[in-house]
């Protein structure tokens, strides 16, 4: 693998402060390996946390990390990108804001010979060789882990008809699409279920809040049993508004969420939240194997899903592995 300069680059308030690490002073070589890395941004506990894995992983392989946070914009991202290009990084990971539009700068990419790792989100493109490998959830599991959870909660409440509505991700992410795309899946042949509407939380909690007004607005409370909700900072933000309007959920109103932050396992724990779909962060560990891999000139491709569960009502909500972070 090229030998380039060690770089850490953190983005901080849109400022981008650079440490180059040329030989350490304590006379230790540079990095030999660069991993440029795009994160999409910081809208959730789960971003932040998978931030935080990259970075630790980086640091235990030894590894040089140029990080950039693309505040929820795909073209920083594909600015980022380009700069990673320019400083001819080893390897280049990232998790793709949506799924389309990548086509050009990955072509740039492999152009200039750097394998691109996808994490968390992959992309949708007709040319099937523009990234290496990626690691990320299967999000469509963990769909369909929600519908499941909801079609055995409806059977034993005994419910006759449910009326479901859907605070959704980014539009065009993968876990936006294949969370709906899973729980679609098991839930539309069962008559008892209806979705009454599917509105955009953005995966942020302030939007959370906003969706959870309007559904209300829309459909009052009683037009509402079920929430499903792609991501537990959207869950929390609806949450607030539910308490304020004293409804009880959790049995008044039903609540599946995905992710597993320690804010919606405590809330799952007091009876507030039915369902915590478990999504991790801790994706830098593998993403790091797969570099070292790519440095030992190893044969690396195809996708690497972690494993993943689900926290709900019907468990023993006192066993300490029910944890969240
Ligand atoms: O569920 C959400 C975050 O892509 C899996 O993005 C990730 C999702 C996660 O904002 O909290």
């Amino acid at each position: 693998m090229k030998k380039v300069l060690a770089v850490i680059m953190i983005l901080a308030l849109g400022l981008l402060t650079a440490a180059c690490s040329a030989p350490k002073e304590n006379g230790q070589e540079p990095e030999s390996v660069v991993v440029g890395f795009s994160q999409l941004g910081a809208e959730s506990s789960w971003r932040i946390a998978n931030t935080r894995s990259v970075e630790e992983a980086a640091k235990e392989y030894g590894f040089g990390l140029m990080m950039e946070n693309a505040n929820q914009k795909q073209a920083k991202q594909i600015d980022a990108i380009r700069s990673f290009i320019a400083y001819q990084v080893d390897v280049i990971a990232f998790s793709p804001i949506v799924e389309t539009g990548w086509d050009n700068v990955l072509g740039e990419a492999r152009q200039a010979g750097i394998p691109v790792i996808l994490v968390d989100r992959t992309v949708e493109s007709k040319d099937s060789g523009l990234y290496t490998a990626y690691i990320g959830a299967d999000f469509y599991a963990e769909g369909r882990r929600a519908g499941e959870y909801l079609i055995r909660k409806a059977d034993a409440l005994g419910a006759e008809h449910m009326n479901i509505a859907e605070i959704s991700g980014t539009i065009d992410s993968t876990p936006m699409r294949e969370r709906q795309r899973g729980f679609m899946d098991v839930i539309s042949r069962d008559a008892r279920f209806t979705v009454v509407d599917s509105i955009c939380g953005d995966f942020l909690r302030s939007m959370g809040e906003e969706c959870m007004r309007e559904l209300l607005n829309r459909h009052g409370r009683d037009g509402i049993d079920v929430i499903y909700s792609h991501n537990d900072s959207m869950t929390l933000g609806a949450l607030t508004v539910l308490e304020k309007e004293g409804i009880d959920s959790g049995k008044e109103m039903i609540l599946i969420t995905v992710d597993g932050e320690k804010e919606a396992v405590d809330a799952l724990k007091a009876g507030k939240i039915n369902c915590v779909v478990q999504c991790t962060p801790n994706l830098g560990g593998d993403v790091m194997k797969l570099v070292q891999k790519l440095k030992d000139g190893e044969a690396v491709g195809g996708v690497y899903h972690p494993e993943e569960g689900m926290f709900c009502d019907f468990d023993d909500l006192t066993d300490p592995a029910v944890e969240g972070f």
